[in-house]
């Protein structure tokens, strides 16, 4: 496998902590110990998360392109606009961004707090509109490519979640390699990680990572998108263009995506009663925070799988925690009695 010979943007803090849950785990039997590695942690970039690593090889691409202008696509508490905002005021260049109404909301501050809020400080061209939820490539995202041409710009395209970009698979191949050196120190090896997953580059990308060592069955994807077969067609698709950008040298066989559909209900960007039960437990426990679109959906995931004995006794379960927190802001009726 071949990752060095692409360039690589330092945008993170490195490696990202590894840290064991002890309360969590207690709290759920005991039966299984919970880690967590924070890359939620990983950057001081607008309080960071999952999109900067995949960023850290996009940003070569974009400076070499000759672009002034990063142009992204997300929902309006999107965190992967956030951090491509980000990164535009970071190397200096403009920020132009539709937001998507992918959740419908009754808040009457969710478009004034959290992401987009932290967006239009940063100074991004945010704009509004009303397309609903989808992980593919949209037309509103073209047209936003095609308005800074007109306006005599240079657009450099990122696609929703960097999933879709060429080089988007990348950035979590390399976390593979991190978290081999961090269980070299422990003296152990995880079991199973936990990883939440929507437009697919971080599990394809981990999965690319571990595909070496036949460990990529053991990244156990949850959805929070509720249209899981969507999201596992372009977990699969962008696992085989990553799997030959990094020369992997084999085909990565469809077993080794383990997707689990089960906690997204009832939708995208909705938590369910569960979802808020888990996010609570791991704030109480761990001082945690985990949101009600992404990671709460996830930590359900591992709190549901726990419970149904899916992990045998003894395992060594690893949450990848992927940021996200700042969405909260924009649940402050549904958590306003904790
Ligand atoms: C997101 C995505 P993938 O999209 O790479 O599968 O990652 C899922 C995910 N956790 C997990 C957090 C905190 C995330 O932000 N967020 C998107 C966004 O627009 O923010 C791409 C959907």
């Amino acid at each position: 496998m071949n990752l060095e010979k692409f360039e690589r943007y330092p945008l993170t803090y490195s490696p990202t902590p590894v840290e064991k849950l002890p309360r969590l785990s207690a709290a759920l039997g005991g039966r299984v110990e919970i880690w967590a590695k924070r890359e939620d942690c990983n950057s001081g970039l607008a309080l960071g998360g999952n999109k900067l690593r995949k960023l850290e090889y996009i940003v070569p691409d974009a400076l070499a392109s000759g672009a002034d202008t990063l142009v992204s696509i997300g929902g309006v508490q999107s965190n992967h606009t956030r951090l491509v905002a980000a990164v535009a005021a970071k190397i200096g260049m403009k920020c132009r961004l539709v937001q998507e109404s992918w959740v419908p909301h009754e808040s009457a501050v969710h478009d004034r707090v959290g992401n987009i809020l932290l967006t239009r400080l940063m100074g991004a061209d945010s704009r509004i509109v009303d397309d609903g939820f989808d992980i593919g490539i949209r037309a509103s995202w073209e047209e936003a490519m095609e308005s800074v041409r007109d306006e005599g710009g240079i657009p450099y395209g990122i696609p929703a979640g960097a999933s879709e970009h060429p080089y988007g698979g990348l950035g979590y191949v390399g976390f593979a390699e991190e978290l081999y050196r961090q269980e070299a120190e422990l003296g152990f090896r995880f079991d199973y990680l936990i990883v939440c997953v929507v437009t697919g580059s971080t599990q394809a990308g981990m999965i690319v990572g571990f595909a070496a060592t036949g460990r990529a069955q053991t990244v156990i994807g949850i959805d929070a998108s509720a249209t899981v077969e969507k999201t596992r067609a372009q977990v699969l698709r962008i696992v085989e263009h990553t799997a030959e950008l990094v020369e992997l040298g084999r085909q990565v066989v469809e077993d080794e995506c383990v997707i689990i559909p089960d906690y997204a209900y009832p939708a995208y960007g909705i938590p369910s009663k569960e979802t808020s039960e888990a996010i609570r437990l791991a704030a109480r426990t761990e001082a945690m925070i985990t949101d009600p679109v992404y990671e709460g959906k996830s930590m359900q995931g591992l709190i549901g799988l726990v419970k149904k004995g899916f992990f045998p006794a003894g395992s060594r379960v690893l949450f990848v925690h992927l940021g996200g927190a700042p969405a909260l802001n924009a649940y402050g009726d549904t958590y306003r009695n904790g």
